[in-house]
Parts: C-alpha cells; structure tokens; sequence
C-alpha cells in the first residue's frame, strides 16, 4: 500500500541506504504512489529524523550526508517521473531560485525548483551559496516574476534580509515577488524582512504562486 511504500521511504533514508531509496522509488513509480508524497512524507519527514538526532549528537556529519545521499539516489529517480507531468501544465511566470549566500543546503532547493518546473512555471536554478547580487542580476536579465530563496541555517537566514534591499536598490522590488523558505524560515520571518510570500513546503510554495499566477 502506499503507507508501506513510504514508511519503506523513511526506513532507507534512516538506514543510510541509496539503493534501498531508489529501490523504493521505482515501486512508487509502478504502484501508482505519487512521488511528490514520497518525498515529502517519506524522505522528507526521515531527513527531518536525521537532523533531530545530529542537534542531540545521537548522529554525525558524516551520517548526515549518508542520509542526504540516499535521499538524493531516491529523489533522481523520481525526478524523470515527476517531469512527465510538467508539460501538461499551463505556462506561468519565471523564477530565479537559489540557496542563498554562504549555505550550501540544496536539497530542499532543488525540490521546491523541480515542483515549481512542474507546475508550468520557468525555473532558472542559481544552485548553492549564491551570492545575492546573483539573484538581482538574473531576475533583471530574465524580467522574473518572482525570486526565490533557501535557508536552512539562522546564520544565514539572515542574508535572505539583503535580498529585498538589493532588489529595491536595482529598481525592481516591486516587479517582484520574493518567496523565502527552509527548516529555520517562518512567515513571521517572512513578516519581519518583508518578503511576500513563506512557504513551508514544497506544495505550499507551489500552491501560493499558483494562486498569484
Ligand atoms: Co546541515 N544543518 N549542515 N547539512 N543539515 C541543518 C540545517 C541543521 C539544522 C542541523 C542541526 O543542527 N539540527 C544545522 C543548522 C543549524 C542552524 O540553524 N544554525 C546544520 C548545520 C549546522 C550544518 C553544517 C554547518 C555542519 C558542519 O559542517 N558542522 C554544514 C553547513 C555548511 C554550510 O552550509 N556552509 C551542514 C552540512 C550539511 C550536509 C552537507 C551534510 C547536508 C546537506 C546536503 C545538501 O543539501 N546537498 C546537511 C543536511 C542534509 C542537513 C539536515 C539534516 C536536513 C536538511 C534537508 O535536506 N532537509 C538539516 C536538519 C533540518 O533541516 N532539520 C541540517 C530535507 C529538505 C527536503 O527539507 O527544509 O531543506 P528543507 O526544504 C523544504 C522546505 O523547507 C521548503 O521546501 C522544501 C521541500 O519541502 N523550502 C523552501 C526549502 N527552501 C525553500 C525556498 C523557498 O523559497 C520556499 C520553500
């Protein structure tokens, strides 16, 4: 069933096991089981298990990127499957998306980005530790509808502040929608730096664009 198929999800992921994921992956595929489902509820909610465990020093680094990994193995091969989907959606806006400055976190990124792809919309991928005149300078050159960042750490959150001053700075806050998200984000963050949207997943953020969009 497919409560099965992501409990399994969650198990490879806290086994550390790559080939256990994308093995997990491929049933999904055959049964019918969304992949977003799997991701978010399987890979995600053990990803979130690791990162508990390594704050109470139960776990390591390298565990962490053992587990990151096998997520990684699990999430290629849902990827293609995923993509299937895209080119039945309507064209929407473009958006610059990357993790932001000094934060080399991209996993959540690239699934926020991929579902984002999905839903129609363009997606340019500025990847990792992108410095935030990087972001101004793609939105500016592609006329992006919104600019999206990640943060997964509290020291660099912070960064996601001078987005919204360099967008203003280059005229073009206000032809923008700036979305922020990450483990550590929260719409009262969102609030705080005056970013227009918070998402907390990836359905979140690709429902709140699609309600702008
Ligand atoms: Co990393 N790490 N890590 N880490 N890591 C965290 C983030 C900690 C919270 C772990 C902890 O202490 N509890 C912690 C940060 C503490 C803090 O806030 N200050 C931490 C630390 C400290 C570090 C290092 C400094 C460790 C070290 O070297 N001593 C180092 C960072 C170096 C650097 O960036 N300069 C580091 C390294 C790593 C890796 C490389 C081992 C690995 C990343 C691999 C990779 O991404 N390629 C890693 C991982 C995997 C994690 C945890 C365990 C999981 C993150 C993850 O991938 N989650 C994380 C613990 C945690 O987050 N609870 C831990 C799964 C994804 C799917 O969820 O939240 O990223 P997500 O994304 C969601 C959601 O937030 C939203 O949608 C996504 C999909 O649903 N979303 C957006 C994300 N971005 C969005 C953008 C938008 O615009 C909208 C929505």
């Amino acid at each position: 069933t497919k409560e099965e198929i992501i409990q399994k999800g969650k198990a490879a992921i806290l086994d550390f096991d790559g080939d256990a994921a994308a093995e997990v992956a491929k049933e999904a595929i055959e049964a019918g089981v969304d992949p977003a489902e799997l991701i978010e509820e399987g890979f995600t909610a053990a990803m979130n298990e690791v990162g508990d465990q390594f704050e109470s020093g139960t776990l390591f680094l390298p565990h962490v990127i053992a587990a990151s990994e096998a997520m990684s193995a699990g999430v290629e091969v849902l990827t293609p499957e995923l993509e299937k989907k895209a080119s039945e959606s309507k064209a929407r806006g473009k958006v610059v998306i990357g993790t932001i400055e000094g934060d080399i976190h991209s996993i959540g990124k690239d699934i926020v980005a991929t579902m984002l792809k999905i839903a129609g919309f363009e997606v340019v991928d500025l990847g990792r530790d992108v410095p935030v005149k990087n972001y101004v300078d793609k939105a500016k050159e592609i006329d992006a509808q919104v600019v999206a960042s990640s943060a997964l750490m509290t020291t660099t959150m912070i960064t996601q502040t001078q987005i919204e001053e360099q967008l203003k700075e280059a005229g073009i806050r206000d032809k923008v929608k700036t979305m922020v998200g990450g483990a550590p984000v929260t719409q009262d963050w969102a609030n705080k730096i005056g970013a227009d949207i918070y998402a907390e997943n990836s359905g979140d953020a690709v429902a709140k664009l699609k309600s702008l969009f």
